[in-house]
């Protein structure tokens, strides 16, 4: 029984408890915030002689100026209703919480929102068939013997008395089901005439000139990416069964066999340490050791379709060379030489799966890798231990035509990345970064300045950390293609987030990028188009759910700030945070954008200068943006704030309505909104 005295700091810290409480139920957070965070904005938009119909971007100026094909499904419906985002992004928050244990509905969850999703489970499930016989004793012989009659396998009969039964199992199931799945692949590349030729181009590096950019896109449009997603939410159930059944598996127990196959080879091993030299496999089972993978696990060449990796225990090395053991990325020489090639969990014209168990491992590839697909998917999940992920590019949760996915369950990690890293979707991709557990650091290197930016040389282009990238091309070839999905979601624990130009929550050139952190009290630092920001015809949101945050942008055009047509939202539902805000911010609209900052609970401090707290930039004259909407609006819902004294219309308390030009309408004007609502 607690005898303490209720003092009223202990009344405060039971009440704020209290809410704590009921907020951590993800359910009810969204039920409250989205109610009162939707009327708030209803009310300010309506006190300023707007509503959610004429406060939007106007389609037909916008398609004036608006170039850019493959849009996503997403895109697609939040460029229809802007208003709608916080409602769709806390349904979108559920369904991530919701696939604890299922990575495959979290590629169904990302497919979708890219438009080639699949609901492969809404009857039942599609592996229980493979399951049923994976169950069979002698199982993997049986499997091994009709691959063999198909000439799929060459080793002859081959010896499994040694291999623990739930690794026959296990394997059976994989080879069961790829076997099974390999129809879907084959019809999603059927309008390509040479796939092998295909796979060297479309792997071959991100074309830069029209010359290399139209038969890519060619090529592009010959893969059925709706099929190859479908093959991989199959692939991707059964590599989480057959994980669940070799955790049982003894890690002592030892044996060792090999098996190749015309898909790559099949390795099942046990019992001591490995290393894992590069070669193309189909599959690799470790049940014991720690062991060390150098470019195992991904799509060698067209047919080497699929690569499957379970490692059940150990602390375990994932390298994209041996060099690497030893030496960060950012300190190893040949970091730059080699960003598009495949390494451990990247996917191209195929799907990678790779599970580790247990352990402290290490994943540090100078490849493209750790959740990383071209024309593709893949998958990383890591189950336990406090890991380490370093990469340079095109990694950590990475996708352009496709779809990639870094999953952590557990412990406190640290991820490291150049650019294009942790949540980053380029065009018709989708890129997850989804860490459940503990305190982590992301970080995007600021320093060692490999990604010069156009808006300051002396700061990294990060483009990381929940992030939409599209290739724009309005002032050179024209061929601008729409930015991706980019998500990073961390779901618990203390979090630090660093990045340069473009991250936590961007959108470039009708990408979408979102960074949700639903609890802790978390840090986070970055330069320009950063916290909740985006760039032509794009979208970026921030949303920290719980705790108290400490947020900072050095540069520009961050916290809430959308810039030619574009919407930036930061919102921030508890605690007493503090802004350090630079200009354009919390709540800012420039060049025909959108900008929203909502702050809901707490005592709140805003550091800020220039155009910020509720602002727009007033547009050009004569131009096709001057009777535009340029929307800039900042909301604090509660609590006792602080402001800056030098923001003329950011006093507490009070509702101002600052026009930077004042058209026939509101809906016409460049304006912006600042209300403390107390
Ligand atoms: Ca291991
Ligand atoms: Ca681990
Ligand atoms: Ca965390
Ligand atoms: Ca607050």
């Amino acid at each position: 029984m607690n005898t303490a005295k209720l003092t009223p700091q202990n009344w405060t810290f039971f009440i704020s408890l209290a809410i704590s409480l009921a907020l951590v139920s993800f359910s009810s957070a969204q039920e409250i915030g989205r109610m009162t965070v939707d009327q708030a904005l209803t009310e300010a938009l309506q006190k300023a002689g707007l509503n959610k119909q004429s406060a939007r971007f106007n389609a037909g100026i916008m398609g004036l100026l608006r170039q850019g094909e493959r849009s996503t499904a997403l895109y697609d419906t939040l460029d229809f209703d802007p208003w709608r985002l916080p409602g769709i992004t806390s349904a979108l928050r559920r369904e991530v919480v919701a696939a604890e244990g299922r990575s495959h509905e979290l590629h169904n969850f990302g497919a979708r929102l890219v438009g080639f999703g699949t609901r492969r489970t809404l009857i039942g499930s599609p592996i229980e068939p493979a399951i049923e016989v994976a169950r069979k004793p002698g199982s993997l012989q049986e499997v091994l013997g009709r691959l063999r009659a198909e000439r799929l396998v060459s080793t002859p009969s081959i010896e499994l008395s040694q291999v623990p039964e739930p690794v026959q199992q296990a394997a059976a199931l994989i080879l069961e089901t790829a076997h099974r799945t390999i129809p879907l692949r084959r019809a999603a590349l059927s309008g390509l005439s040479d796939p092998e030729r295909s796979f060297r181009v479309l792997g071959g590096g991100f074309p830069e000139e029209a010359d290399q950019l139209v038969p890519y896109l060619q090529m592009a449009d010959q893969v059925d990416l709706r099929l190859l997603s479908a093959a991989a939410n199959d692939i991707f159930m059964a590599a989480g069964v057959a994980e669940e059944w070799l955790l049982a598996v003894d890690p002592s127990a030892r044996y060792d066999v090999t098996i190749e196959s015309s898909w790559g080879t099949i390795r099942l091993s046990g019992g001591s340490d490995t290393t894992y030299q590069e070669r193309p496999y189909l599959l690799i089972i470790d049940t014991g050791g720690d062991d060390t993978y150098i470019n195992a696990c991904k799509n060698s060449s067209h047919t080497n379709w699929l690569s499957v990796l379970i490692d059940t225990n150990g602390n375990d090395q994932y390298l994209s060379s041996p060099a690497l053991e030893r030496t960060r990325i950012r300190d190893f020489p040949g970091r730059a030489s080699e960003p598009t090639q495949p390494g451990n969990g990247a996917a191209l014209l195929g799907i990678v799966a790779l599970h580790d168990s247990r352990g402290d491992d290490l994943y540090r590839t100078h490849r493209r890798g750790t959740g990383s697909a071209m024309f593709g998917f893949a998958l990383v999940r890591d189950r336990a231990g406090n890991d380490e992920y370093e990469a340079y590019r095109n990694s950590q949760g990475f996708g352009f035509f496709g779809g990639g996915i870094l999953e952590d369950m557990e412990g406190n990690d640290r991820y490291h990345g150049f650019n294009q890293v942790q949540g980053c979707g380029l065009t018709q991709g989708f890129g997850l970064l989804v860490d459940r557990k503990g305190n982590d650091v992301y970080i995007a290197e600021t320093s060692i300045i490999d990604f010069p930016s156009a808006q300051n040389r002396e700061t990294n282009v990060s483009m990381a950390q929940g992030a939409g990238n599209g290739r724009r091309a309005d002032f050179t070839d024209g061929l601008s293609q729409a930015g991706g999905v980019g998500i990073l979601a961390d779901l618990d624990g203390n979090d630090r987030y660093e990045c340069g130009i473009f991250g936590q929550g961007t959108g470039y050139w009708m990408g979408i990028g979102f960074l949700w952190d639903y609890s802790g009290n978390d840090v986070y630092r970055g330069e320009w188009y950063v916290q909740g920001a985006a760039a032509h015809f794009a979208i970026g949101a921030l949303e920290d759910l719980l705790g108290s945050d400490d947020y900072t942008a050095n540069q520009s055009t961050s916290q809430g700030c959308g810039h030619d047509f574009s919407q930036g939202w930061l919102i921030d539902w508890h605690g007493n945070d503090r802004y350090r805000a630079p200009n354009l911010s919390l709540g800012a609209g420039s060049a025909g954008g959108i900008g929203i900052f909502v702050d809901v609970l707490g005592d709140d401090i805003y550091l800020a200068r220039g155009n910020t707290l509720g602002f727009a930039t007033e547009s050009p004259e004569a131009t096709l943006r001057t009777r535009e909407l340029c929307l800039g609006l900042f909301i604090d819902m509660q609590g006792n704030d602080t402001f800056p004294p030098d923001v003329a219309w950011a006093k507490p308390g009070s509702f101002e309505v600052t026009f930077s030009r004042r058209g026939p309408s509101p809906a016409e004007s460049q304006l912006g909104i600042f209300w403390d609502m107390r």
